[in-house]
């Protein structure tokens, strides 16, 4: 599948952690979502999880059938062998996960790569690397999502990293039906959300939401 920067505007990110340790719900929520227009999704399933190898696999397919089933792009969080055994879209590596040249020796040109920058030191590394498709830049806003989240970026900051990148950044942590406006107005090409969706009370109107907002920026 070939990168489009259009994939950022309503990417959603979540693994059980997110839903209460239940991967029943994590798959009937991120189904409502994808039936709601969501634009990607990033299996994020995080080390303090209780899954074990095999239930992180199983999982992994039935988020890839999923995805497919509604054609939308499945990223996979730090993980470029399970990214390549379950047949993802694309791999998303962190500044603190396996080094990124090593995920694009093993990923390039079978897997989309998103990185995640937050300070203009790392886009400008970022932009002598090809391979990589997108850049993920947060905290924008304080988040409880992420336990080891820098501090947050605020909007200023969000807006100068957009303008260094050569490649389209989606912005994440913190963000709300109340400020994604104002995050999307700084230029970046949409929002990344977990709990924005995971805790809604209305999966399919959070999302409308979502899009709506990326199509008045
Ligand atoms: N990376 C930076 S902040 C964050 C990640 C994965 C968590 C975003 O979660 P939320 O609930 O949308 O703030
Ligand atoms: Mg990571």
């Amino acid at each position: 599948m070939k990168f489009e920067p259009t994939m950022l505007r309503a990417y959603l990110v979540g693994g059980s952690q997110d839903t209460h340790h239940a991967p029943a719900e994590l798959l009937t929520k991120t189904e409502e979502a994808l039936q709601a227009g969501i634009t990607a999704f990033q299996y994020r399933e995080k080390g303090s999880s209780n899954l074990s190898a095999d239930q992180r696999l199983k999982l992994a397919q039935q988020l890839r059938e999923l995805t497919r089933h509604y054609r939308v792009p499945f990223f996979i969080d730090d993980d470029e062998e399970l990214a390549l055994a379950v047949g993802a879209d694309g791999v998303h590596v962190g500044q603190k996960d396996q080094r990124i040249e090593q995920v694009i020796q093993r990923a390039q040109g079978k897997l989309m790569i998103g990185y995640s920058c937050n300070r203009p030191a790392q886009i400008e590394k970022a932009n002598q690397l090809a391979a990589v498709d997108y850049i993920g830049s947060g905290p924008v806003f304080p988040t409880q999502s992420k336990a080891d989240a820098d501090p947050a970026l605020g909007l200023s900051r969000l807006a100068l990293l957009n303008r260094l990148s050569e490649q389209p950044v989606v912005a994440i942590g913190g963000i709300t039906a109340d400020n994604i406006a104002a995050t999307l107005a700084t230029g970046v090409a949409g929002a990344a959300v977990i709990s924005m969706v995971f805790q809604s009370d209305d999966i399919s109107q959070t999302v409308h939401q979502m899009l709506t907002a990326s199509s008045q920026s």
